[in-house]
């Protein structure tokens, strides 16, 4: 687009949704998620966005009520009145803040997806990626026992999806992935620690070796690096990183250090598409593979990382779900679900193509902050 695109407005609310089924990882486990949908107003359109950060620290220090206090009190109202010639000009203005990626992410977002409707073009068209159909995997959380995974992980396999990643902490971890690999000898399997394990586990995480896993996701401490270039020299498993990836120069850090083989990309963890893409080009310029990971979002999440995925270098499947593996009921019409086996398509329509159930999201919300000039 020629013109400048104005920020009028910008509002925010929280709307609580409830998960199928808990989801635990090795920090803790949550059944209920509470969403801050951003939406950025401009030239008569809405943007639509979403913030990832969860309702507790255990992830990232950002969280709901963070990311609410900043986005409500600095972010939402450096940005609102401001004159924009590309999605990424949002970034200027929240600069000045420090850290609190998610939260700058929450805007960020929403305003491509702006963007890409006053554009008239899908969001993943905007991104420069395409309309192509993403592998996608699903990411499943620590069970009660070996057999209730088995079970879980069987079901997964027969809906189609293209790689199943169980969480694992001491205590259940080489065993219990083990049992599954017996019973599923051919599945594209891994696993993600989200940092319970340090480099003193040494000998412990080199059994998982033989396992045949595609990667092990950050073992390690959620800000280290060298430690996991340390552990990577001495295990045939790639490392993925998650957490320690916080922006483009994270990337390049841990790339230069070998601590890492593979990427999980957030855009809501690094500070938005801009800063997502800057690393999938990064790591395409070396080789290096990267998928798009989630946090358990709601259908105007995924529908970003859908479209982000689309991108060429986005080659393995994301943890990128139908909406019915997360909630009773979405919100977004149609719901996210597979368009052929392992694979979900973007919608071919403005923005993330399906549309925000505004009358829901309206009267489910239980906070609501309009922000203007
Ligand atoms: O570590 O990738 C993670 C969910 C919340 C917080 C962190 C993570 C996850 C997941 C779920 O693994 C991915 C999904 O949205 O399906
Ligand atoms: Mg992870």
């Amino acid at each position: 687009m020629n013109t400048a695109v104005r920020i009028d407005r910008i509002e925010l609310r929280i709307v609580p949704l409830t998960l199928r089924e808990r989801f635990e990882i090795s920090s803790g486990g949550r059944q209920a998620r509470s969403i801050i949908v951003v939406t950025v107003h401009g030239e008569g359109e809405t943007g639509w966005g979403e913030c990832v950060a969860a309702e507790d620290p255990g992830y990232s220090y950002e969280t709901t009520e963070t990311a609410w206090h900043l986005l409500r009190e600095f972010l939402a109202p450096s940005v609102v009145g401001r004159e924009l010639r590309h999605p990424s000009d949002v970034l200027g203005p929240m600069s000045w803040v420090r850290g609190h990626p998610m939260a700058k992410a929450g805007i960020e977002m929403a305003t491509w997806e702006l963007w890409s409707r006053l554009e008239e073009r899908p969001l993943a068209e905007t991104l420069g990626g395409s309309l192509r159909p993403v592998p996608v995997g699903v990411s499943v959380g620590l069970q009660e026992n070996d057999d209730t995974l088995i079970e879980k992980v069987g079901g997964y396999l027969d809906a189609g999806y293209e790689r199943i990643k169980m969480k694992i902490k001491p205590g259940r971890d080489v065993e219990m992935v083990a049992a599954v690999r017996d019973r599923f000898p051919d599945a594209a399997l891994m696993v993600d620690a989200n940092s319970a394990y340090t480099f003193d586990d040494l000998d412990h995480l080199r059994t998982f070796d033989p396992l045949e896993l595609m990667m092990v996701e950050q073992p390690l401490a959620h800000d280290d690096i060298r430690d996991h270039a340390q552990l990577q020299r001495r295990l045939k498993t790639p490392i993925c990183l998650d957490e320690s990836i916080r922006h483009p120069a994270d990337a390049t850090h841990a790339l230069d250090a070998v601590a890492c083989g593979i990427i999980n990309v957030k855009p809501g963890r690094v500070g938005g598409f801009t800063n997502a893409i800057a690393i999938h080009d990064l790591c395409r310029s070396r080789n290096v593979p990267v998928w798009v990971g989630g946090m358990l979002e709601s259908g105007i999440g995924r529908g970003h990382n859908v479209a982000l995925a689309t991108l060429p270098g986005f080659s393995l499947p994301g943890d990128i779900s139908g909406s019915r593996r997360y909630w009773a009921e979405d919100i977004v019409e149609p719901e996210w679900e597979m368009s052929e086996p392992g694979h979900i398509r973007p919608v071919d329509a403005p923005g993330i193509g399906v549309r925000p159930r505004v009358d829901l999201i309206r009267t489910e919300a239980v906070r609501r902050e309009v922000i203007e000039p």
